[in-house]
């Protein structure tokens, strides 16, 4: 059996010979160029110039030695730049990066000293207003020749020569993906509550160019695909990151259009990436013909794998899943790399239906020794023959679970309502009522977000002659708390949150140059960013917005920020509290980093360290010296109100 029959076999729902492995067969299953160098050496195979498959994931491309040593069973067969297009990396003009422009106009750039990828810093479409401005943009050709003159003799030479499974690549990333990284994060969600036919205008234009490079591509590759890629992250670690009623009206009628213009012309089986907690969604991935979901992020609420498998494993196929790099895998033993692997093993493997691969790109900081842990304990573990995966022995004893126990809320200190004591629910009632009409209003405008009309509330309040502090008590912390609450229940995701929180902000700019004419104080002044070597600003930025909506000043430094920043804006603001934001393995370690520089610098004692983010736990915190941890938004603003020591 060859590796392409092996794979079709697992897609089919059949135990063929052994799982299939894929290690470079998307550029979402590979492995980071660091890791990758170190993977080589570890293995004694020749020191090499290695090969970058993705530039902003600086990802490799796997050589044949590797391949052949670690089996793998598929590979990516990708388009070209189109013939007008070329990554050109300007080592010269910005101090300290090296950056580049893509062809959507995105632009990117990556730190000189230190960096493991490129960020996107630049977005095209970021102060656009108009529709026009879509229309005349100059958007990549899809169909430029030039993207496809290898692109059939990949696909059979991998296919009749190797004998290898062909994943067909699409045109660039998922439509909201491409949404949202040429309008910018910060814009993007919002639009979906405030801007909709604008944003849905620009996802269609994208969504078309899609389409036109699948209708040359299918057809030109033919028998040869295997599997097509599409994409597109719609979670983050404790949920969806849009609700599923938004993800239903908006997106999943174009994610069937794009699966419909597929299927129409190829057999191959749709994989589809979406990182995070998607378990909610998978009843309607399957519904539109998605055969393939990717990273499987295990790790995340609800991605329990017994019960995926158990719910979902006989229409879905599980490609990742096998060890996450957001735990044992980057910091655990081999042993207990080992012990992991074989539990999803376990899990997943029964009937076929399952691709082994690490859930996402293995990162930078990944042991090589961890990696080779992973693969043989594949190589025990993963055969489906005699003793295998579906005729263990009697006496074989099923792999330990260590898994997180499951939060239904975001934060596990969240106090829903129902939890409201009767004194507190009269109170809370006694204390609405005491608000007037205009600014009940005001609340109801930032709870929807309508920036506009909570802007003339605003105004309207000042010209009755309230005072700016009684604006913000009253009108926009009241309307931020129920923001909160709702968004640690669930009942928001990131549009109504981030929209509500620009509303918010919209007040809060009218009132800025009247506080400053009275020198009112704030509740407090925090500085806060996400730290060096880390883009993932959306959390830090809606930490950032309640900590504002809970009438703290903000000194938002940003994504990226180096500890000489912090300790300059300590000095320069003098802050309570520095806020340090990380969703990564590979930069939570700079929060160690920025506080010893803290130290060092003198000013540790002046202000609390509060650290948060996904790739961030409470034991952790606590290791590295910090004052305190929270697990979302709504918690941030009561830890620091407790380190504090104000009245929460
Ligand atoms: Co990336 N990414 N990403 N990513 N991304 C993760 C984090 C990842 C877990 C995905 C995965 O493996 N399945 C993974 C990390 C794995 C690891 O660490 N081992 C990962 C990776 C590998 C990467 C790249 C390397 C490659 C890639 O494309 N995947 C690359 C790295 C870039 C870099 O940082 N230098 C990268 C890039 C990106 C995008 C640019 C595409 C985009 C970020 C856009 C942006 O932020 N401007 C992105 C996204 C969107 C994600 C996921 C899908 C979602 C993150 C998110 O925004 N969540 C994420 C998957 C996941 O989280 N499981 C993933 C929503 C947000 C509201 O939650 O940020 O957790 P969160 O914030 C919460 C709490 O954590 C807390 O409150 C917030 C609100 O409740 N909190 C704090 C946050 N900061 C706090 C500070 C506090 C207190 C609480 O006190 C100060």
């Amino acid at each position: 059996m060859n590796s392409r029959q092996r794979v079709k076999m697992a897609l089919n729902h059949q135990e063929p010979d052994r799982i299939p492995f894929d290690l470079g067969g998307t550029v979402l299953t590979s492995i980071h160029v660091h890791a990758y160098r170190n993977l080589r050496r570890y293995l004694g195979l020749p020191d090499k110039e290695v090969e970058v498959m993705d530039v902003f994931q600086q990802i490799a491309v796997i050589d044949d030695d590797m391949r052949q040593k670690l089996g793998c069973d598929g590979r990516n067969v990708a388009p070209r730049s189109s013939a007008t297009f070329k990554i050109v990396v300007d080592e010269d003009s910005m101090p300290g990066y090296r950056f580049f422009q893509d062809e959507w106009g995105i632009s990117w750039r990556m730190p000189k000293d230190g960096g493991f990828y490129y960020d996107m810093f630049q977005h095209p479409f970021a102060n656009s207003a108009s529709i026009d401005d879509i229309k005349h943009f100059p958007w990549p050709d899809p169909v430029d020749p030039a993207r496809f003159t290898t692109l059939k003799e990949s696909a059979r030479h991998v296919a009749e020569d190797l004998g290898e499974a062909v994943i067909l690549g699409g045109l660039s990333a998922g439509f909201v993906e491409l949404a949202a990284w040429t309008r910018g994060f910060a814009r993007f969600y919002p639009d979906l509550v405030t801007n909709l036919e604008w944003m849905t205008y620009l996802m269609d234009t994208i969504i078309d160019l899609k389409l036109a490079y699948w209708e040359v591509a299918l057809p030109l590759v033919g028998e040869y695909a295997d599997v097509v890629q599409e994409a597109d992250d719609l979670a983050g670690q404790f949920g969806l990151l849009i609700s599923p009623e938004t993800y239903r009206k908006v997106i999943k009628p174009r994610h069937k259009k794009i699966m419909d213009f597929i299927k129409a012309r190829t057999d191959a089986k749709i994989f589809f990436h979406s990182c995070g907690a998607i378990r909610e969604i998978i009843p309607d991935m399957i519904e539109i013909g998605i055969d393939i979901i990717n990273p499987v992020q295990v790790s995340a609420v609800g991605m329990e794998s017994s019960a995926l498998k158990r719910d979902f494993g006989k229409e879905m196929t599980f490609w990742g899943g096998l060890v996450d790099t957001q735990g044992v895998f980057t910091t655990g033993t081999t042993d207990e790399v080992r012990e992991e692997v074989r539990r999803r093993i376990d899990d997943f493997g029964a009937g076929g239906g399952f691709i082994a691969a690490t859930v996402h790109n293995i990162q930078a900081n990944v042991p090589p020794e961890n990696i080779m842990a992973l693969w043989e304990t594949l190589q025990e573990y993963g055969s489906y023959g005699p003793g295998g995966v579906s005729q263990r022995a009697d006496d074989y004893v099923p792999a330990a679970r260590h898994d997180k126990p499951v939060k239904v809320s975001s934060s596990p200190d969240a106090l829903p309502a129902q939890m409201l004591t009767p004194e507190a629910a009269a109170a809370q009632v006694a204390e609405e009522e005491f608000y007037p009409d205009l600014f009940l209003d005001m609340q109801d405008a930032i709870i929807d977000g309508r920036r506009a009309e909570a802007v003339v509330a605003g105004e309207q309040a000042l010209a009755d002659g309230y005072a700016p502090q009684a604006v913000i008590s009253d009108g926009i912390v009241p309307a931020m708390t129920i923001v909160g609450e709702r968004f640690e229940s669930a009942e928001f995701f990131l549009p109504e949150m981030m929209a509500a929180a620009l509303a918010a902000r919209g007040i809060l700019e009218l009132l800025r140059p009247r506080l400053v004419a009275s020198h009112a104080e704030p509740v407090g002044r925090v500085v806060i960013g996400t730290v060096k070597g880390d883009l993932h600003d959306i959390g830090k930025n809606l930490v950032a917005m309640m900590f504002e909506g809970a009438g703290f000043e903000v000194i938002d430094l940003g994504p990226d920020v180096p500890a000489d920043k912090f300790i300059a804006a300590i000095n320069e603001h003098k802050p309570g509290l520095v806020g340090l934001s990380a969703l990564l393995t590979t930069t939570a370690p700079m929060m160690r980093t920025i506080i010893n520089a803290l130290q060092a610098a003198g000013v540790r004692d002046r202000v609390k360290v509060l650290v948060g983010g996904a790739a961030i736990s409470e034991e952790f915190a606590d290791e590295i010296g910090a004052d305190g941890y929270a697990p979302d938004a709504g918690a941030a603003v009561r830890k620091a109100k407790a380190l504090l020591a104000m009245t929460a």
